[in-house]
């Protein structure tokens, strides 16, 4: 049961500020041992609710008008996209399109800085419409989340896009040159300097061809450090690098903080260097990349890696820049520390001083300290592996092992010195307590039940310096029978979990179904951290370029120009009109169509589209898009608004002739 410990003491935010009075009183009556004495509601008697479930219910419920403390940012799995959830009372506020196209946003429908996006996404010059979003991460300033912009990685793809959370709208995406498949990614360090994009599967670099047989000289893995430039809310291709890794698979990352700052910590699997066909009677795929007790741990020497690539001291391929494994070696940028039976998960503490690892084979997690591997590396306490990585001593560098569960993978933390390891093959969530200075002993706390197999979770501003606790949410992949069965494939299930009591006290509160793609990770930033534009700021903005575009149509500029076949158009939107309304040209004319929506008041959207022609834009207040296109198909087009915006939004249209 909730004890008001936290956010709802902690003081209001925008807009629940009355909200937090409200809970204040029924929490009054609700809190306590004695069960008898809550509120009274002729619904929850009809329906049998038990105290604990009309608590629940009263935490997650947000009245009508109130705005939720805590914003989520998830993964949208194979829709390529990401979701923004409201937290506690999971309502989803916007399904941002990133890697996929979104045609409420008119992302990828015909505007031109979409589709610019969307191109650098491509692989070879080939369109890859659709991704496989994973790690969604927040920016950070001093190690906590600033709300600036959200990075999220495609893992099927190896690419990176950057969202910029003035207008919650994708500015850049980056096909990584070196591999065709990434996983460890994205993270952020402590200052957004640098965004993690950790490898998998290996392959040649370049994903060039070479055959399986030869894995273990031409595979290769690998990590990209990609440098953003947070003036220009823009990767800077030309300052990031990449690090040639063994051929091992790179699973998730970390960056260090605080004490750590300037490290990096990726796990892996598969150092049996596995290669599969079990149709020649080898051991298959998951077998033989999990034959060995232990993998490896990748403890990187960010800043000192950059240095080297910044003194030139790299290999091209595909004219972007690697630190060769040799000399990683050689200059002291790459250490390995055993981790347990198919590691997943690298989760660094809050104060930077502990690293956590589980297993997935292991009921263990693993905890690791930063002095000690620095003590270990100092000392030269390691031995080699096959590629001459020093692979430091394993007891010298473990804090502690607890045992929390069956197939522990990811691990979050909260402000009570609690961490969360999520239990895949126990549906369920551990809390453990972190020793000193977090907490007296590193001891499993407790255990709460989830439905079903859980992957990531996330507690709120779980992976900063400063963690709040509160909530977290378990991302479940299986529901099972926990809603209808829209056919044989069901929602996943993300459910709210009460984390703001002590000791084992944790709660289900909601249950969440997630009907698209499969969301692996979120991260829960407070609200009042975010500040979104109500509309862009001046008429005639463009959200490519974040800046007024001197070419954008206003109101009085409206016309159309001919030159030869080429045909310009200039629009304006406004409620409930478009200006030109009447738009005549000839088949095979070329077409260049600026629109700028000329309002500037809150949610005065409107869309615009031209039926047949594939194109759909959402001009949101102050916006310019540009259309460009051949006028190849002959006859009468109906253009108009797709946002009702008004009461004569049906009359906001116009027609497109397109004469024979
Ligand atoms: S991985 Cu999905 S549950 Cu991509 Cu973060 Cu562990
Ligand atoms: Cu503008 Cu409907």
């Amino acid at each position: 049961m909730r004890r008001l410990r936290g956010l709802w003491a902690k003081g209001p935010i925008k807009g629940v500020a009355l909200l937090a009075t409200f809970f204040l009183v029924v929490g009054a009556c609700s809190s306590g041992d004695d069960d008898s004495g809550g509120i009274t509601s002729s619904v929850a008697e009809e329906r049998g609710f038990t105290q604990d479930q009309i608590d629940a219910a009263l935490t997650t419920y947000m009245p009508s008008g109130e705005i939720d403390p805590y914003i989520m940012f998830a993964s949208g799995g194979q829709g390529g996209q990401v979701i923004v959830i409201g937290v506690p009372s999971m309502r989803i506020l916007k399904v941002i399109g990133v890697f996929t196209p979104e045609p409420w946003q008119g992302w990828g429908y015909g505007a031109k800085g979409t589709e610019e996006v969307l191109a650098q996404g491509q692989v070879n010059g080939r369109d890859v419409l659709w991704a496989d979003t994973h790690h969604p991460a927040l920016s950070e300033t001093a190690g906590d989340y600033d709300g600036q912009y959200l990075f999220i990685n495609d893992k099927a793809n190896a690419r990176i896009a950057v969202i910029d959370l003035r207008d919650f709208e994708t500015k850049q995406i980056i096909k990584n040159p070196v591999a065709i498949v990434d996983h460890g990614g994205t993270k952020v360090t402590p200052n957004t300097e640098w965004v993690i994009e950790g490898g998998q599967y290996a392959t040649p670099h370049g994903w060039e061809y070479a055959p399986i047989s030869s894995y273990e000289s031409d595979y290769k893995g690998m990590v990209t450090f990609w440098k953003f430039d947070r003036e220009a809310g823009r990767i800077d291709e030309s300052s990031s690098f990449a690090m040639e890794l063994p051929p091992y698979w790179q699973d998730l990352c970390d960056a260090g903080k605080l004490v750590s700052e300037g490290w990096v910590f990726c796990g892996s699997f598969n150092t049996e260097l596995a290669t599969g066909g079990i149709e020649d009677g080898n051991p298959p795929f998951e077998a033989g990349a999990s034959a060995r007790d232990n993998d490896y741990l990748h403890v990187i020497n960010l800043d000192k890696a950059a240095e080297v690539a910044s003194a030139g001291n790299t290999f091209d391929v595909n004219g972007f820049p690697m630190i060769s494994l040799q000399t990683s070696i050689d200059e002291g940028l790459l250490y390995f520390v055993p981790e347990p039976k198919s590691p997943h998960g690298s989760d660094v503490a809050p104060g930077g001083d502990y690293i956590v690892v589980s297993g997935k084979l292991d009921p263990h997690v693993t905890i690791y300290s930063f002095e000690k591997m620095m003590t270990a590396i100092d000392t030269e306490n390691w031995t080699l592996d096959q590629f001459g990585v020093p692979v430091l001593d394993f007891d010298s560098v473990m804090e502690a092992q607890i045992e929390v569960g069956l197939g522990p993978l990811h691990t979050e933390f909260d402000d009570q010195g609690y961490a969360y390891t999520s239990l895949f093959l126990d549906s369920a969530v551990a809390r453990w307590s972190l020793g000193p200075p977090y907490n007296d002993a590193w001891e499993l706390i407790g255990t709460v039940p989830v439905h079903y197999n859980i992957g990531h979770l996330s507690t709120a501003e779980g992976d900063t310096v400063s963690p709040d606790g509160d909530f977290l949410v378990a991302m479940n992949k299986w529901s099972i029978d926990r809603f209808f069965h829209p056919g044989p494939l069901l929602p996943q299930n993300f459910q709210l979990v009460d984390i703001s009591g002590p000791g084992d006290d944790m709660s289900v509160l909601y249950d969440m179904p997630i009907g698209m793609g499969e969301p692996h990770y979120g991260q829960i930033i407070k609200a009042d951290k975010l500040s979104p534009w109500d509309f862009y700021p001046g008429v005639g903005f463009d959200p490519h370029t974040m800046s007024i575009d001197p070419n954008a149509p206003v109101a009085g500029n409206e016309r159309i120009e001919r030159n030869g076949d080429q045909v310009e158009i200039w629009s304006t939107a406004i409620r409930s009109h478009f200006t030109p309304e009447i738009i005549e040209i000839q088949a095979g004319d070329h077409v260049v169509w600026h629109i700028t929506n000329i309002e500037q008041s809150v949610d005065s959207t409107h869309g615009f589209t031209i039926p047949g022609y594939n194109i759909n834009l959402s001009l949101e207040p102050g916006e310019t898009a540009t259309i460009e296109f051949e006028a190849d198909m002959d006859g009468v087009f109906p253009f108009y608004c797709t946002e009702f915006c008004s009461a004569l939004h049906l009359e906001m249209m116009g027609y497109f002739l397109v004469k024979p």
